[in-house]
């Protein structure tokens, strides 16, 4: 399968996914569970929209693995996994903040972004229905135009994304490094869900985006677009973008935002907090 058929599949899959939150969710959204603090929270959307995305993928590649956020891995023997966040986002769903989306990646390899090799994704902004789609050498795209990622001056005039984790430690040290960053970028803007910030930096939206404790289905599709997109995403000290560390932006200023976070410890931070 062409990476084109497998973009249309993504975005399809992601489509229809995305109706069934829009279309399904409770008045008020609850929490079902939480997972690593509580403040880490999974709802029955989540968890139904990756039944739906699993559901297709067997019918319709029976032979592809998955990896997906709220449910067990899934083998294959075809060399392909497909990579699942049901909704990206999720207090921002469950606060009814309309920035979250629906992510769904294909990559070839082990389902590891340090070792695997994105053939095609897609991100469905589930509230205002923005999808941007990704192939391997075929560009990236917002609903159907062509996007490319911005040219900033400098890194002090970038509009620049982040993220924070679900830990207190781990939110003390990412406070730490924002200290460092702060003064010297244009602003900060915290939107809530990686897979859209990744997809702003593809269409120049947000000039750079950081974010350390990704998980690999918030980055798997939205990686992607930024890269086909002409953006660089890369980790610290030459490693690839994954939970360690995630940097995406137009070189060289990403350059310039590596350097920064580098010095600034930015991929070991974990700090001892006690309130
Ligand atoms: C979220 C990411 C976000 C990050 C959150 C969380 P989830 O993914 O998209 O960028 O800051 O901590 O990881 O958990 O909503 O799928």
């Amino acid at each position: 399968m062409d990476v084109e058929t497998l973009r249309e599949l993504a975005r399809r899959l992601a489509l229809e996914a995305g109706a069934l939150v829009r279309e399904q969710s409770p008045e008020r959204v609850v929490v079902a569970a939480t997972k690593s603090s509580e403040v880490d929270p999974v709802t029955a959307m989540d968890r139904a929209s990756e039944e739906l995305l699993r559901a297709r993928i067997a019918a319709e590649r029976p032979d592809d693995a998955i990896l997906g956020e709220e449910g067990d891995d899934v083998p294959g023997t075809s060399g392909l996994t497909w990579v699942l966040d049901p909704i990206d986002g999720t207090v921002n769903y469950l606060y009814g903040v309309a920035s979250f989306a629906v992510s769904v990646a294909v990559v070839a390899g082990p389902p590891d972004p340090a070792r695997w090799t994105a053939l095609a994704g897609c991100v469905h902004s589930v509230v205002d229905g923005r999808t941007w789609t990704a192939a391997s050498g075929g560009g990236a795209e917002r609903d159907g135009r062509p996007v490319r990622a911005g040219s900033p001056a400098s890194l002090a005039t970038s509009l620049v994304g982040t993220g924070f984790g679900y830990s207190p430690a781990r939110r003390a040290g990412q406070a730490r490094v924002l200290t460092q960053v702060l003064p010297r970028v244009r602003d900060i803007r915290r939107l809530g869900a990686a897979a859209i910030d990744l997809c702003l930096v593809g269409e120049g939206a947000l000039d750079l985006y950081y974010e350390r404790g990704l998980n690999p289905w918030d980055l798997a599709a939205g990686a992607l677009v930024a890269t086909e997109a002409g953006a660089v995403v890369t980790g610290l000290r030459g490693a690839p973008a994954g939970t360690a560390m995630t940097v995406a932006g137009p070189a060289p200023v990403q350059g310039d935002l590596v350097r920064l976070l580098e010095d600034a410890g930015a991929d070991t931070v974990e700090e001892t907090f006690t309130d």
